[in-house]
Parts: C-alpha cells; sequence; structure tokens
C-alpha cells in the first residue's frame, strides 16, 4: 500500500533530489546528479514527472551545441520512462549578475537580460509540453530601506509580466504562469511575501488570466501563516495553478524537509484541503534532501514525500467518511456556514425589517451555544494518530 503511480501526478524538481547540500555555512556533502539519473530514478519510485530551472538542466554558460545535447538525452529520458514535464521554471538567483534582482534589479541592462533568459526557457517548455512556468522572485527585495523604491520596482515587475504573457500568448504556448511567494532568503524581504500579496498583484496585471500562484509549505509557515488557510483562498479565487508540497518546522530559515515532515498536522488539513477541493493539478515537491544524506538518503527522502501524501490521502478520506465525524461536523453547523446568510431574493430592506433577525433575536441565548469544535478537532486527531 502507499505505492505511488503516474497517476498520483507527483512531481519533482530537479534541483531538489540534485542538491548538493551546499549552505551559507558549508561545503557540498554529495556529487552533482546527472539529470538523466534523477528522472530514471524518480520513474522507478512511481513519480509522474519532473520539472527545472533552466540552469539545473543546462549548466549557465553552455554553448549552443553543448544545450542541444544536454535537452536531447534528457528528451530522451522523458521518453523511455514516460515521465512528463509539467512545470518549468528559470534560475534568476544564482548567477552574482542577479544580486539585486532580476524584474526589478535597479540596473535595467540586467532586467532586459533577465527578461531574455526567461523568454528563452519559456521556448524550451513549450517545447516540452508544459502547462505552467512557474517564477520565484527569490532576488526581488531588498535589505535595506532606500535601495529599493518597492513602488517602482512593483511598477517594473507588472512590465515583465506583461511582456512575458504577451511573449506567450503571440507564440501560443498555452502556458500560464504561477507566481511563487516567499517572505525572505535570499533577501532580507521578498517582494509578493505571501500568497495574498500575489493574488492582489495579480489583479493589477494586464492579462490576470494567465497568472496565478505556486504556494509553497515552507514559504507560508515562515510568516508564521496557516498553509491551508492560504491555500483555500486561492483555490476559491481560482488561482491555485501549481503548488510546492514540502515541510517546515515554524517560523526559521527555509527547511525545504521532505513533505509530512515538519508541521504534521497542518499537512493533514492541506491534502484534506486538496483532495476534497478537488485540486487537479501536479502534486509538486519542492524539498531538500538533508545534507546528511547519501544519495541512497536522497531516494528515501523523495519516496518519503510521496509515500506521506498517500497517507494523508488514505487519513483525510476515512474522516470525511466516518459517520461519526459528519455528525459532528454537523453539530459545528459547517453545513450552515455553507447556507447564504441571506433568503434567496432577500433585500437588505427585507433583511432590516425581519424582526427575528434583531429585535426579537435571542442575543443571550446564541451567546451562550458551544460550537463543539474540541470533539471535531479529536476525531481528526484520532484519525491522524491511527487509532480509529
Ligand atoms: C526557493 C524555492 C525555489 C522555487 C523555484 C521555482 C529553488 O525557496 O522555493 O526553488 O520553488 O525557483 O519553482
Ligand atoms: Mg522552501
Ligand atoms: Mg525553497
Ligand atoms: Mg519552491
Amino acid at each position: 500500500p502507499f505505492a505511488p503511480t503516474s497517476e498520483d501526478k507527483f512531481t519533482f524538481g530537479l534541483w531538489t533530489v540534485g542538491w548538493q547540500g551546499r549552505d551559507p555555512f558549508g561545503d557540498a556533502t554529495r556529487p552533482a546528479l546527472d539529470p538523466v539519473e534523477s528522472v530514471h530514478r524518480l520513474a522507478e519510485l512511481g513519480a509522474h514527472g519532473v520539472t527545472f530551472h533552466d540552469d539545473d538542466l543546462i549548466p549557465f554558460g553552455s554553448t549552443d551545441t553543448e544545450r542541444e545535447a544536454h535537452v536531447k538525452r534528457f528528451r530522451q529520458a522523458l521518453e523511455a520512462t514516460g515521465m512528463k514535464v509539467p512545470m518549468a521554471t528559470t534560475n534568476l538567483f544564482t548567477h552574482p549578475v542577479f544580486k539585486d534582482g532580476a524584474f526589478t534589479a535597479n540596473d535595467r541592462d540586467i532586467r532586459r537580460y533577465a527578461l531574455r533568459k526567461t523568454m528563452r526557457n519559456i521556448d524550451l517548455a513549450a517545447e516540452l509540453g508544459a502547462s505552467v512556468y512557474v517564477a520565484w522572485g527569490g532576488r526581488e527585495g531588498a535589505e535595506s530601506g532606500a535601495a529599493k523604491d518597492v513602488r517602482a520596482a512593483l511598477e517594473r515587475l507588472k512590465e515583465a509580466f506583461d511582456v512575458l504573457a504577451e511573449y506567450v500568448t503571440e507564440q501560443r504556448y498555452g502556458l500560464r504562469f504561477a507566481l511563487e511567494p516567499k517572505p525572505n532568503e535570499p533577501r532580507g524581504d521578498i517582494l509578493l511575501p505571501t500568497v495574498g500579496h500575489a493574488l492582489a498583484f495579480i489583479e493589477k496585471l494586464e492579462r490576470p488570466e494567465l497568472f496565478g500562484v505556486n504556494p509553497e509549505v515552507g514559504h507560508e509557515q515562515m510568516a508564521g501563516l496557516n498553509f491551508a488557510h492560504g491555500i483555500a483562498q486561492a483555490l476559491w479565487a481560482g488561482k491555485l495553478f501549481h503548488i510546492d508540497l514540502n515541510g517546515q518546522s515554524g517560523i526559521k530559515y527555509d527547511q525545504d524537509l521532505r513533505f509530512g515532515a515538519g508541521d504534521l498536522r497542518s499537512a493533514f488539513w492541506l491534502v484534506d484541503l486538496l483532495e476534497s477541493a478537488g485540486y487537479e493539478g501536479p502534486r509538486h515537491f519542492d524539498f531538500k534532501p538533508p545534507r546528511t544524506e547519501d544519495f541512497d538518503g536522497v531516494w528515501a527522502s523523495a519516496a518519503g514525500c510521496m509515500r506521506n501524501y498517500l497517507i494523508l490521502r488514505e487519513k483525510a478520506r476515512a474522516f470525511r467518511a466516518d459517520p461519526e465525524v459528519q455528525e459532528a461536523l454537523r453539530a459545528s453547523r459547517l453545513d450552515q456556514l455553507a447556507a447564504p446568510t441571506l433568503a434567496p431574493g432577500e433585500t437588505p430592506a427585507a433583511l432590516r425589517a425581519d424582526r427575528d433577525a434583531f429585535e426579537e433575536f435571542g442575543v443571550e441565548a446564541a451567546g451562550r451555544r458551544g460550537l463543539a469544535f474540541e470533539r471535531l478537532d479529536q476525531l481528526a486527531l484520532d484519525h491522524l494518530l491511527g487509532v480509529r
């Protein structure tokens, strides 16, 4: 049981299993991993596909001939395994040229270069059949106040996405963009720090329908936010185009633990939400096998991400199917929350004339009513802990 298949739509960034363990204090603990090997190993583990930054697949600075050779080998691995590439993205953060940002760098020539680098990888993403293009602006931010005029930077960010949206429309690529929020790291403060900021920004773009979000578990939790609530709002807005699943223990550096590690209760509610809302996109893992691990540990960590998702999916289904839970949900009046507050066709004037709603309302008795949330939550915990 809990063996993933391609239908489960689990995908992994090449940079996840390929992470060599370099951190601000220590050197790499693992050698580089050939993307072709990653494709084969992940396929054997039951994944559906892989995703990549341009530089994960084609080392920065490669000649055109080298580039073609890298893409050719990668394509062959995809064909041999049946692995898909549902998403691709651009590395706009590693090279020193991006130290002050890419689309919002103060230097105009760097912004133009960043757009060209992105357009080039969009061409490849479309060729490989991707339907989502992710944009994480890790270097778009600042460490000090006067260094960035944030209103001007947001104008430049809008300009960049408007240009890219026009480009994919002209080229008829059928790609949509997913913006990935993060509050900080590597910049002291990053633009579009949370799902909410990104959703508001999207409405200012020229083609908002082409833009959604790619929220990451740990990124929202770094800001102390409830991830499932952010995802619910993105779903409600029709903007959950993609998702980065991983684990995080509280407000600290971006841990990128395997999915299920970190805040397990939050992971349970997330899977419950994705499954009950009918989210159909990839279940994409953006995690880092800890630098303590050798390659056996890397593959164990990747397998653990998928296994934990499948276990939580089964737990969430059992929770929703449990008659006692259904009764508890009614006792907590979730059915009432789902009903509109005004009757069909009822006007504000009619509400104002309804004496039961105010003058005759038993406000004291209503104030004494319990919500029975503790019993409901304990049922969830019993399911999660495996005693029901
Ligand atoms: C950093 C991230 C990124 C993004 C990626 C786009 C390197 O914290 O999460 O991973 O996910 O750039 O998918
Ligand atoms: Mg992260
Ligand atoms: Mg990350
Ligand atoms: Mg991510």
